[in-house]
């Protein structure tokens, strides 16, 4: 049973500033704005607010690109507006995270441009540099090995200067030069940055592809899984997750900076499945973070490449939840529960069924289920009132992420004669493009959504059902027998914190592993064996019956109402499409 603690029981809201709420009219999402809500956030019930990156940035990837740590982007505001955040949150007895992203900086910081300088620069080794790997006869250098970048994988990872003729090493873009963790100067610059965050009072830090930090510094060339004959460059990643000093530089960062502070951290760690490897930085006396984000369920369509798909079925789907709650239980762990982020489509439309018949039963479906699992709960900005991915006849000029731009235009050089997988192509980037999640938000029904003032011009469209999808009509709304969305999951949290022995740290026995459609799980306190749980929910947009194993003492929430379910307590349960109940067994 996993020892209590604060980051344990809170309730984390990811905001994308961009898109969250403007203030000041230039369409842009801000500081202030944030602030502004935090009455909304603590109204749902959210205890910590982490914001993607706010410094300041060339904006190449959505400030996952930072060229000063320690400075805020105009876009967002300055540094007294984070101040003023931080207040106004803490006056709430909310924290607030920031998003750490030092894999990488953005070109334009000052340690990249003195780094590019010279061959002798000072910082010239706090990048990742290496000459041409040959240089054919004409004169034009080869990269180092046949990485691709990650967001454009038609393009290597190495770029070349043609000043000081080397490649520096950049797994997403150009624009984000990998930093040299192997050199301690830039271990130390980054236990600076992070003291100058918690010293002004930050809650904890949410850390960007933590688990690339640590290269093979060999080096070598990635098999080859991409058609050669369209891909020259392959994804490396194997070669840069979980490298050789990941956990030495995780256990120097613990006792440099977070051993000094009570924080709550979250370890971004994309491509990493090995339950030994990830207990090595969640387990309870694991020395390194306080949990990670395991990427296997919003992986699952995955198949090397993001921008791709895999079949998947509900079966899968409820085995890695199980896993994961099972692995966290009998070893000690601590893990995030989470479906949707910035960089993931909507999960309504995703894991159920986002027509205007469905969504909003989907929605609860996928909140109920949340907020009866055990971790920390993280919930993304939009998630709480069942925002779905932008619709099919999006025009692509709609679409800004550099990913979805590079992998558009890869598609149109490299399917320009094959109408059918240019086809399959813009379909990939209807289900999976990382825009679908960062559209404003939505938060009333008058021009534009309460996102910015009248008039104001938004720097990504917002989606047109704005004006009956939105915050202020789910917040009021009144139906004899319905929840809201956004009332379902107020309720959810609350009864999340209520029952937290069960829900945040009981333990968690999957019911019907091999039913197809419904997935079913009991939860039970350690210290309050009385207290036991059993969730139900229909995975599927048909009518199922599912054979009750035990007693239910009685229903107490469902989906599909707002009193309690009158369904059979013992026998064969009827589930109507997408239907999700929550009983308590004697
Ligand atoms: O993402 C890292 C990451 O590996 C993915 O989730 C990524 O979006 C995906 O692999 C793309 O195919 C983090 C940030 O969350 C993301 O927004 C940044 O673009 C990326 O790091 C680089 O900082």
């Amino acid at each position: 049973f996993s020892t209590p603690q604060w980051w344990k029981e809170s309730v984390v809201y990811q905001i994308y500033p961009a898109s969250f709420q403007d203030s000041n009219g230039d369409g842009w999402g801000d500081v202030k704005g944030i602030t502004s809500r935090l009455d909304y956030l603590k109204e749902l019930g959210v205890d910590v607010v982490w914001s993607s990156p706010i410094f300041k940035s060339p904006q190449a990837d959505m400030g996952y690109d930072i060229a000063d740590y320690k400075d805020i982007d105009p876009a967002y505001g300055t540094l007294e507006d984070v101040d003023e955040l931080i207040s106004e949150a803490k006056k709430r007895n909310m924290k607030v995270m920031m998003d750490l992203v030092v894999n990488h900086t953005s070109n334009m910081h000052a340690w990249f441009l003195e780094s590019c300088s010279s061959k002798d620069n000072p910082k010239r080794d706090w990048y990742i540099w290496k000459p041409p790997k040959s240089i054919s006869p004409d004169g034009t250098p080869e990269p180092p090995n046949n990485w691709a970048q990650i967001l454009g994988d038609a393009n290597s990872a190495w770029n070349y200067d043609p000043v000081t003729k080397e490649y520096y090493l950049a797994v997403f873009t150009p624009e984000q030069p990998d930093l040299n963790w192997e050199n301690p100067e830039v271990r130390a610059a980054v236990w600076d940055v992070m003291n100058f965050w918690m010293n002004r009072g930050a809650g904890g830090f949410r850390m960007d592809v933590i688990n690339m930090i640590s290269k093979v510094t060999t080096f070598p060339d990635a098999p080859i899984v991409l058609d050669p004959a369209t891909h020259k460059y392959q994804p490396g990643v194997k070669f840069f997750t979980n490298g050789p000093k990941l956990h030495d530089y995780l256990q120097e960062m613990y006792r440099e900076v977070l051993s000094k502070h009570d924080t709550i951290t979250v370890g971004e760690m994309p491509g990493v499945s090995d339950e030994n490897e990830i207990l090595r930085t969640v387990g309870a006396k694991a020395e390194e973070l306080r949990m990670i984000f395991i990427f296997d369920l919003v992986d699952i369509d995955k198949p090397n490449v993001r921008m791709a798909l895999k079949p998947w079925d509900v079966k899968e789907m409820k085995s890695i939840i199980s896993k994961w709650q099972r692995v966290m239980i009998e070893r000690d762990g601590w893990n995030s529960v989470f479906i949707e982020n910035h960089d993931n489509p909507r999960s309504v439309s995703r894991y159920t069924d986002d027509s205007d018949q469905w969504r909003d039963k989907g929605a609860k479906l996928l909140a109920l289920m949340q907020t009866t699992l055990g971790g920390t709960l993280f919930v993304y900005q939009g998630e709480e009132i069942g925002i779905r991915n932008a619709p099919k006849d999006w025009p692509m000029t709609e679409y800004k992420d550099i990913e979805t731009v590079n992998y558009w235009q890869k598609c149109e050089k490299i399917y320009a004669n094959d109408p059918e997988k240019l086809a399959h192509g813009r379909k990939i980037v209807h289900m999976k493009a990382r825009d679908h999640s960062r559209t404003p938000m939505q938060w009333d029904a008058s021009p534009n959504a309460g996102f910015a003032e009248k008039g104001a011009k938004p720097w990504m469209r917002i989606m047109d059902d704005y004006t009956t999808i939105n915050a202020e009509a789910q917040m009021k709304q009144e139906s004899e027998d319905e929840l809201s969305v956004w009332q379902f999951w107020q309720r959810g949290l609350h009864a999340r914190k209520e029952n937290k022995e069960a829900f945040v740290y009981g333990d968690f026995e999957e019911l019907a592993p091999n039913d197809e459609n419904i997935f079913a799980y009991v939860r039970t306190s350690a210290t309050k064996p009385e207290q036991k749980w059993i969730v139900v929910l229909n995975f599927s947009g048909q009518e199922q019956t599912y054979d009750l194993p035990l007693k239910v003492e009685s229903w107490v929430a469902g989906t599909y109402t707002k009193s309690k379910p009158d369904k059979s307590l013992r026998g064969k349960l009827v589930l109507r499409p997408w239907e999700g109940v929550l009983g308590s067994v004697a």
